[in-house]
């Protein structure tokens, strides 16, 4: 058993120097990034690669009327997913997005979206 250790060393050193993988990348976005929007409701929805914590994922918007305020978030349709309901009037926004990865790391962005005047 010691020699075969000995042996996956170098292949354990390899794996844990090699980026993880299984970390959350968002992989869709409603807004999209620099999206223009019209005013009223905003149903917000991220997708990623891999399954996050909701509970303790958050997202935050800032826009015209200021922020950044924290959006309350749900589950979707799958466990990839990070919901939320706004309202936006014209202006400049940023949604910023901070979620756990259930292999424990924290991944962070942003999507900058406009909202047009009628
Ligand atoms: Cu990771």
């Amino acid at each position: 058993m010691p020699r075969l250790l000995k042996l996956m060393s170098p292949l354990l050193l390899s794996l844990a120097a090699t980026p993880c993988f299984a970390h959350a990348v968002l992989v869709d976005s409603m807004p999209a990034p620099n999206a223009h929007l019209p005013a009223g409701a905003l149903a917000v929805k991220f997708r990623y690669n891999s399954r996050i914590d909701v509970s303790r994922s958050k997202l935050t918007l800032s826009g015209p009327g200021g922020g950044p305020a924290r959006l309350a978030v749900h589950r979707g349709d799958t466990d990839a997913m990070l919901v939320a309901d706004a309202t936006v009037v014209p202006g400049a926004y940023t949604l910023r997005w901070q979620v756990l990865a259930l292999d424990g790391h924290i991944t962070r962005g942003s999507v900058p979206f406009s909202v047009d005047a009628p």
